[in-house]
């Protein structure tokens, strides 16, 4: 059976969540956050120390876009993927990409020099400057979601999974309330999904079981 290495709520909640979606078994094996300074020996396996890691058979992947979309080919036929034929083929692998490279990164500045730094080192402009980036890049989702339900394809597919946890991740930041509003119903959305709830399921159950501590991982469900 394939593992995923996961911390709670991290970029890894991507994997977990398709995973959920494509209902194939896997083992779950959570680290507490960050790895490479609470579980040394997980450098041994991944040497870049982050999360996600997917060890299936011969295949190691550490980018958790990837991994999601690793999974829907390997594992599919699958709806939540688009055919090259497609034709939102394009858009869709610009939301892929645009979950983690526009949305995710400038929030993991927030969190670093807001919160995770020690008190010294902490820089209130950087996370002033890229908590109002991302929000502004957030909004540029507004007018499509106005009209549509999900990102592509009129149909929940992994490129919303992608931005999904981008806006998960802005719950944990205190963005929600600064949402736009079709923004904000599109989140209300992917958060009842059942795939979500049990990818959130399975991963507060996983911590409890191997004895890592849920502090960071707020309850993000309605
Ligand atoms: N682009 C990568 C980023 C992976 C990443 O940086 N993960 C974070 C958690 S969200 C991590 O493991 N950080 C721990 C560290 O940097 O030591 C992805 O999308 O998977």
């Amino acid at each position: 059976m394939m593992t995923l290495f996961h911390c709670l709520s991290a970029r890894s909640f991507r994997p977990l969540w398709t995973l959920e979606e494509l209902g194939i078994p896997y083992a779950l094996k959570i680290l507490p956050f960050p790895p490479r300074a609470h579980e040394r020996s997980y450098l041994e396996l991944n040497p870049l120390g982050t999360v996600p890691l997917l060890i299936d058979k011969d295949a190691r992947l550490t980018e958790s876009v990837a991994i999601c979309q690793y999974l829907c080919a390997r594992y599919g036929p699958t709806t939540l993927q688009l055919d090259p034929a497609e034709n939102d083929y394009g858009a869709y692998l610009n939301y892929l990409h645009f979950g983690e490279a526009t949305l995710t990164f400038p929030q993991t500045l927030v969190l670093r020099y807001q919160y995770f730094e020690a008190p010294e080192r902490r820089i209130p402009s950087v996370a002033e400057d890229y908590s109002k980036w991302f929000l502004s890049r957030l909004k540029s989702l507004e007018p499509h979601l106005t009209h549509q339900e999900y990102l592509c394809a009129n149909r929940f597919t992994i490129a919303d999974i992608s931005v999904g946890y981008a806006l998960m991740l802005a719950t944990h930041l205190g963005f929600e309330t600064k949402m736009t509003p079709a923004v904000a119903a599109y989140w209300a959305r992917l958060k009842v999904r059942p795939g979500f709830l049990n990818a959130f399921e399975s991963q507060q159950h996983a911590a409890v079981e191997q004895g890592v501590s849920l502090v960071q991982s707020p309850d993000v469900r309605p």
